[in-house]
């Protein structure tokens, strides 16, 4: 049989996973078959995705930071560039938090299901809780005391600090800048290699996902069968796709007043590359056709494309952002955590860390997912929850990560007056020379 599609795998092995989960509770034993022996696949998954974060995270963010340098070179192009995609991210993430906390999916579970999901799943709920309590009466800079980690292990440990790490590859990515080239080029030449191997783990990873999702929804059924659960479920998806539908509308309104192209030609111009990147959940495998759109079918030069358009595919990722965000705050509702407004801001200023530290491959978003949650102090075990849907909102938010990398493409093109008219080549154009 021709090999399904990953994301259809993934699928299928949801549906198969509720179907052998509701079969099995007709046993007396089913449901202490599928804890025992089910339930650890699922856990070995998500494990092994919390696994791969911290060396992703560190391995993508030396590689973005220390480029930033070529980037800076690039004059005043590469700062632009920069910051628009930084205040784009920044406003999808607010997006997220807004829709998430008016809508409040978690907070539709019955206190009976919430205990039952904190027996299962949420133990150190109440752990994290009391730690974030602590943390409150020390001092008012205890926060930036604590990105500065003592050690980097400590930091690197799953209840470490995760700003620690973040805090770290900056500060590595700095030192790297500043030594001379002869000295960095094999340091760079190193993090590259290590990057392209995280990658062909997260690969590895994301081939076990329809076995592992299989799991995690049969145990999901097995020990948590409320429907009330599957219904936050359903409206936590509800806020996310909102969220990124009311992202693209800000992608149109900001290349209408700043470059006076209508909606319809915007989108229309992209359209090809979204659907590239909905089917492939893959900004990295999307960039060629983003590049062949934006610049034929909306005009950005070349000299503009071809700097932009690379870097947005890997440390642009507003749709991831604006995801991590809605499902952090969705996991701690699920709990019955409550989130100050600082722990919120906190996941503001991670989220946008965590998607520049994405990579642009399927389920990268989900592995960065660990590091928001773990500096919001919200159970990674809430992933168990949301990992089963993953997939479908993974293909939903590569499109807004590349909608978000042409309209950036747009607006420094402009700036730079280098957006010129859509110049639409026939297809054997290249052979009519
Ligand atoms: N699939 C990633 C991308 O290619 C985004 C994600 O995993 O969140 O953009």
């Amino acid at each position: 049989m021709k090999k399904l599609a990953l994301h259809w795998q993934i699928l299928l092995g949801m549906a198969l996973g509720v179907i052998f989960a509701l079969l099995l509770t007709n046993f007396a034993w089913g449901n202490g078959f599928i804890s025992d022996w089910i339930k650890p696949f699922g856990t070995i998954f998500i494990n092994s995705l919390k696994l791969i974060a911290v060396p992703l995270i560190f391995a993508s963010l030396v590689k973005g930071v220390s480029d930033l340098k070529d980037i800076s070179s690039l004059s005043k192009m590469g700062l632009r560039t920069i910051i628009t995609y930084v205040l784009t991210t920044v406003i999808a993430v607010s997006i997220g938090l807004a829709v998430v906390n008016l809508v409040g999916p978690g907070k539709t579970i019955s206190e009976e299901t919430r205990s039952e999901l904190v027996d299962a799943y949420g133990g150190e709920a109440e752990k994290r809780q009391e730690a974030a309590k602590n943390q409150k009466e020390a001092g008012p800079l205890q926060a930036l005391v604590d990105l500065v980690p003592s050690n980097i292990v400590g930091a690197a440990s799953s209840n470490g600090n995760m700003l620690q790490v973040i805090f770290f590859a900056i500060f590595f990515a700095i030192g790297l800048i500043l030594i001379p080239e002869k000295d960095s080029k094999p340091v760079k030449k190193f993090f590259d290699g290590f990057n392209e191997v995280i990658l062909k783990m997260i690969d590895l990873i994301m081939l076990a996902a329809p076995y592992g999702v299989f799991a995690l929804l049969a145990a999901l059924v097995v020990e948590a069968p409320s429907p009330d659960l599957f219904a936050a479920l359903g409206m936590y998806a509800i806020c996310v796709v909102g969220g990124l539908a009311l992202m693209v509308g800000v992608y149109v309104l900001l290349v209408w007043i700043f470059t006076k192209r209508s909606p319809s030609s915007f989108l229309n111009g992209i359209a090809p590359a979204q659907l590239l990147a909905f089917s492939t959940s893959s900004s990295a495998a999307t960039l060629p056709v983003t590049m062949e759109r934006v610049e034929e079918h909306l005009g950005v030069k070349k000299e503009v494309t071809s700097f932009v358009l690379p870097i947005g595919a890997t440390i642009n990722m507003d749709g991831t952002s604006l995801y991590q965000a809605v499902a952090a705050v969705f996991i701690a509702q699920a709990f019955g955590m409550d989130l100050s407004f600082s722990t919120q801001l906190g996941i503001i200023a991670t989220a946008t860390l965590a998607s520049i530290g994405s990579a642009a491959v399927p389920g990268a978003g989900m592995v960065m997912l660990v590091i928001v949650l773990a500096q919001a102090g919200i159970p990674e075990a809430g992933l168990a929850l949301i990992f089963a849907i993953d997939r479908p909102l993974d293909m939903c938010r590569t499109v807004i990560n590349v909608t978000g990398d042409a309209t950036v493409s747009m607006l420094v093109a402009k700036s730079q007056n280098k957006l010129g008219e859509p110049h639409i080549k026939d297809w054997d154009d290249n052979y009519k020379k």
